[in-house]
């Protein structure tokens, strides 16, 4: 299998970590790519995903699986199933709830990070912004308080919600997310412990 991706990828670190975690990891080849919006990478189009979003797994027979999750959900049946996605029952609507927050923060962070680096700034609009940044925020919020969330074995909510936290410190680090969550601040240094955390955070900006 192949994986599009970059170090700097929040969804594709997710990804990354949940092959480790799996056991899956050797049988993945890393292909490094880049895509941005308003940069044309025609052949990523054409030959990837239409999205032009990574990462992107690419089966030895061709098939292409895009959406971090969607990757993270076939990892997790290819290694047994039920592994980090409960298989059925309330536990498994509320971890893709969860995990659903996370990737929606993910998003809103990364929404308020082009609208910095690539918008001219005479264009920019602060109350979108704000109201981008304050979504990633809420959901912050929401896990400073979901302290069960926090102490389940390992499962992708968690997981997400530690990509979303590594991608604050990447891009906001001076945000304060762990002064005005510190029960989310200790999960994530709990969290950290595990290798496939640790071997994943970003690289310096
Ligand atoms: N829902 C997708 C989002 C992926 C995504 O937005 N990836 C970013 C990189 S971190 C990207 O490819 N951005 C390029 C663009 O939007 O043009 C997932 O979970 O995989």
């Amino acid at each position: 299998m192949k994986l599009t991706f970059s170090p700097a990828s929040p969804y594709a670190r997710k990804v990354r970590v949940v092959a480790i975690e799996l056991g899956l990891i050797d049988q993945i080849e890393f292909v490094p790519a880049t895509v941005s919006p308003g940069t044309p990478n025609e052949a990523y189009s054409r030959d990837v995903s239409p999205l032009r979003k990574l990462p992107a797994l690419i089966l030895d027979d061709g098939t292409t699986i895009v959406d971090s999750y969607v990757i993270a959900e076939y990892l997790d049946e290819r290694a047994g199933g039920g592994k980090l996605i409960p298989a059925s029952g309330a536990e498994k609507w509320r971890v893709k709830t969860e995990h659903a927050i996370t990737q929606g923060m993910l998003e809103a962070m990364l929404l308020c990070r082009y609208e910095k680096l690539l918008r001219p700034e005479e264009k920019r609009w602060d109350v979108w912004l704000n109201d981008q940044w304050d979504r990633a925020w809420q959901g912050f919020a929401l896990f400073e308080h979901r302290t069960d969330t926090l102490a389940r074995p390992l499962d992708i909510a968690q997981i997400g919600l530690v990509c979303a936290l590594g991608y604050a410190d990447f891009r906001f680090p001076d945000c304060g997310w762990r002064k005005a969550f510190p029960k989310v601040a200790a999960f994530h240094e709990r969290m950290m412990q595990r290798p496939s955390i640790k071997e994943t955070v970003p690289p310096p900006a």
